[in-house]
């Protein structure tokens, strides 16, 4: 399948020559791939990205300008009701809170992998004239032949202005999907430089990485009782001195996250420091120091003071 299915397409743009700006939310349920989606679009990394379902915790802007639009897409965690908490009500309510507040939004759902938490919401979605369906994965397909018959039971719950299959992983079809968001975005001038790719700052991108790497080599339920704090960045005209703390809710978390010998840390560091180098277009010393922080993400004050919203 090789073009978008519209299922009730704007005319074509007649505005070319004006421009277009504004905010696309990405959202779905955990692990489709919204933060592969987001980084594959503005071509950078800005999200962090894991096997592990609900990877990412904050709202997350990636800005892509062209010379005749701005795309400001808005990463989201994923929404889920299974586990409670504050940190999981806090991560749903960024989903609600984005979704009223978007020029369009991107319901992502995984290709031939419908489930209840993409039915509820499917509940949730505003307006569908905004609202574009995007299939995620669809290289992970054995074969497409199915798409079709997956697509019409979506589309038949709910009249999407656009239904467009992608791969974020093989870069397949985001044009197609860029093109349909454009149709879709007000006229406005720009609100950020060209140049910019996200509305966060460099070190909160340099924690989302270790905390990336915490998600990607330790194992089971570990990384969910982890946040990362920058407690040290000094630029020198050479390189950046980082110091950051990995908060863990348990003294028994710390040995696990440590690995034997320290093993485990190293690598995070290593890893995490490599591209936070790239990033920052310089060497980096990085040292990672754990701390216990007893029930850091099941209080709101706890979590706003972490810069958790
Ligand atoms: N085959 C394939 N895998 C993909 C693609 N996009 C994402 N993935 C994989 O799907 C998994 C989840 O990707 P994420 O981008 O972290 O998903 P997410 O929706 O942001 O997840 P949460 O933040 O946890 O809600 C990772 O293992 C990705 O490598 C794709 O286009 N093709
Ligand atoms: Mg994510």
């Amino acid at each position: 399948m090789t073009e978008p299915i519209n299922v009730d397409s704007p005319k074509s743009d007649s505005s070319s020559t004006l421009h277009h700006c504004g905010y696309i939310a990405v959202i779905g349920r955990p692990n489709v791939g919204k933060s592969t989606l987001t980084n594959a679009l503005i071509g950078a990394k800005v999200s962090i990205v894991s096997r592990r379902a609900q990877t990412t915790r904050h709202r997350i802007q990636g800005v892509l300008t062209q010379p005749d639009a701005q795309f400001i897409f808005v990463d989201t965690p994923g929404f889920q009701t299974r586990h409670g908490g504050a940190m999981n009500k806090m991560m749903n309510r960024v989903v609600t809170q984005t979704l009223a507040a978007v020029d369009v939004v991107l319901f992502v759902v995984e290709a031939g992998k419908w489930s209840p938490g993409d039915q509820q919401l499917l509940a949730m979605l505003p307006d569908p004239a905004r609202t574009i369906l995007v299939v995620s994965k669809i290289d992970a397909l054995k074969t497409r032949n199915d798409l079709f018959s997956f697509v019409s039971k979506i589309v038949a719950q709910y009249p999407f202005s656009a239904v467009v299959p992608v791969s974020a992983d093989k870069n397949k079809q985001l044009d197609v999907l860029l093109s349909e968001v454009k149709q879709r975005l007000p006229l406005n001038e720009p609100l950020f430089e060209a140049d910019t790719l996200t509305d966060r700052p460099v070190r909160f991108i340099a924690a989302e990485y270790i905390r990336e790497k915490i998600f990607r080599l330790v194992g089971d339920e570990l990384p969910y009782a982890c946040t990362v704090v920058i407690e040290e960045w000094e630029e020198q005209p050479q390189r950046v001195n980082i110091a950051a703390c990995v908060l863990v809710e348990r003294e028994s978390h710390k040995p696990i996250l440590l690995g034997a010998g320290g093993s485990h840390m190293k690598r995070i560091a290593s890893e995490a420091r490599h591209e936070i180098a790239q990033l920052l277009d310089r060497p980096v010393h990085l040292e990672v120091y754990v701390k216990v922080r007893k029930g850091w993400a099941n209080r709101e004050s706890s979590l706003r003071e972490l810069g958790y919203e």
